[in-house]
């Protein structure tokens, strides 16, 4: 097979440059992949994915103006033609950038046939060509997943359509993108509700919708093991868009759900910046939720914009948001079993050009990068470790490891409260000194960085 295309002309390989000699846009500042970090190399830690959708796919539409993207493949115009020129593009593109995982839709690859007969046929030639590329240059699949959310047929979701036809077809199209992860070694699955939720409560039967939902996932599970595709599987949370209300709204949501269908063994979360920001959370929020209840599986690096109220998904920049879901990543001892970055995120509308794809990209692994640096930094100081075992140490003894171990009632702790006075109560607590705390993580982000 010929990898020697040159579809990103003019674009050679993006190198490490470190921030003191970068004088292109076309290097990475921070991302050393085999560099070793907090005992890791970068690569290790990090594990970018490049997302077939948006990076190949999306043509930088938004709601009020058609796409403006320019891109290298764009004189194809038999659709199957197009899609295998697109797998080339992409393998040179993941070459180029230096990643080793990539992640996909089963619909980003091929077009539809009339039939899901003729529309597993046009995808099948596609993963062939993926699976040659594979071969030859070892890339890897972080997740594929299947869309059932774009087409008319979904219009009222897929496991939670009313129309029985609809789950039927659903439950049909996963079964060979399971089967297709399995050819591809995809090492998870995810699962975003495209459209599973609701328009209006008046016509929807909610708990009916979310057995079918857990139903489908279900079946997925017991089909993978199956044929033995040993996949993590996971949800990913979003609150809202398309639907006006998304049943797997946000990770203490979705874990509720995963725990009422016992699904909770099985799956895991994949976690995505943009997605927190619509639920009105931080990243970092739901890193942490899904990592203190053993659930976090794998991160969609992307951020959202309060300031704009659409899913925008904007490549990372935000040192600030990175570092604090970095720091998140570092506590949990990486960021999932087989957890990665995926990139679910496109250039702006108005950076159309094709190189535009490489400094976005070379900007979200940058950012994260120095998250990365910035975290374990905090971490070797034993900053923030130091900081909340001081603020807690009231329950390692006296009355606070009574209530840890479980000694203390509400008889003993009334014994304990009841001649306390206003003075003692406010004397046993102490500031917080946050100001300080942040000024200290603003001095760990310029001074890990100019180092
Ligand atoms: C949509 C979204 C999806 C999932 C995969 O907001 O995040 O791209 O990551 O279906
Ligand atoms: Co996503």
């Amino acid at each position: 097979m010929d990898t020697k295309t040159n579809y990103w002309n003019g674009i050679d390989k993006i190198q490490y440059v470190g921030h003191q000699d970068k004088k292109s846009s076309f290097g990475f500042q921070y991302y050393n992949p085999e560099e070793v970090i907090a005992g890791k190399k970068m690569k290790d830690w990090l594990r970018f994915s490049v997302a077939y959708w948006h990076t190949f796919d999306q043509r930088l539409v938004d709601p009020f103006g058609d796409g403006t993207a320019q891109r290298p493949y764009d004189n194809y115009t038999d659709p199957m033609d197009l899609a295998l020129a697109k797998v080339d593009a992409a393998f040179e593109f993941y070459d180029k950038l230096g990643v080793d995982y990539l992640c996909f839709h089963d619909r980003d690859l091929a077009p539809e046939g009339d039939t899901l007969r003729q529309t597993n046929a046009n995808l099948d030639k596609v993963v062939d060509k993926i699976v040659e590329y594979q071969k030859t240059t070892g890339m890897k699949v972080l997740w594929n997943t299947s869309n059932m959310f774009s087409n008319p047929r979904f219009v009222d979701g897929a496991a939670t359509s009313p129309f029985a036809d609809v789950f039927a077809y659903s439950a049909a199209q996963l079964k060979h993108s399971l089967e297709i992860g399995k050819r591809v070694g995809s090492e998870n699955y995810v699962f975003w509700g495209g459209r599973e939720g609701y328009e209006s409560l008046w016509n929807t039967n909610m708990k009916q919708e979310q057995e079918h939902a857990a139903k489908l996932f279900h079946l997925a599970k017991d089909y993978a093991n199956e044929i033995g595709f040993d996949a993590q599987m996971m949800l990913e949370p979003k609150p809202k868009e398309p639907t006006t209300h998304q049943y797997d709204f946000d990770a203490a949501t979705t874990i509720a759900f995963m725990k009422e269908y016992d699904l909770d063994k099985d799956f895991k979360l994949n976690l995505e910046g943009n997605h927190a920001n619509l639920a009105g959370h931080t990243y970092q929020h739901e890193i942490r939720v899904a990592r203190e209840a053993g659930l976090l599986g794998s991160l969609d690096a992307n951020q959202g914009d309060k300031l704009i109220g659409w899913d925008i998904d904007e490549f990372p920049s935000n040192l600030y948001a990175t570092t604090a879901a970095m720091y998140e990543v570092i506590e949990n001892g990486g960021i999932g079993p087989r957890g990665g970055l995926n990139f679910d995120a496109k250039p702006r509308r108005s950076s159309f050009e094709a190189n535009d794809l490489f400094r976005s990209h070379i900007v979200g692994m940058d950012s994260f990068a120095a998250g990365l640096r910035i975290a374990a930094a905090m971490k070797e100081d034993g900053f923030l470790d130091n900081l909340k075992a001081d603020r807690y140490s009231s329950y390692k003894s006296g009355i606070g490891a009574d209530i840890e171990s479980g000694k203390a009632d509400l008889k003993s702790l009334e014994d304990y409260s009841l001649d306390k006075t206003q003075a003692d109560l406010v004397g046993a607590t102490h500031s917080d000194h946050l100001e300080q705390v942040k000024d200290t993580i603003n001095h760990y982000i310029v001074e890990t960085l100019s180092k």
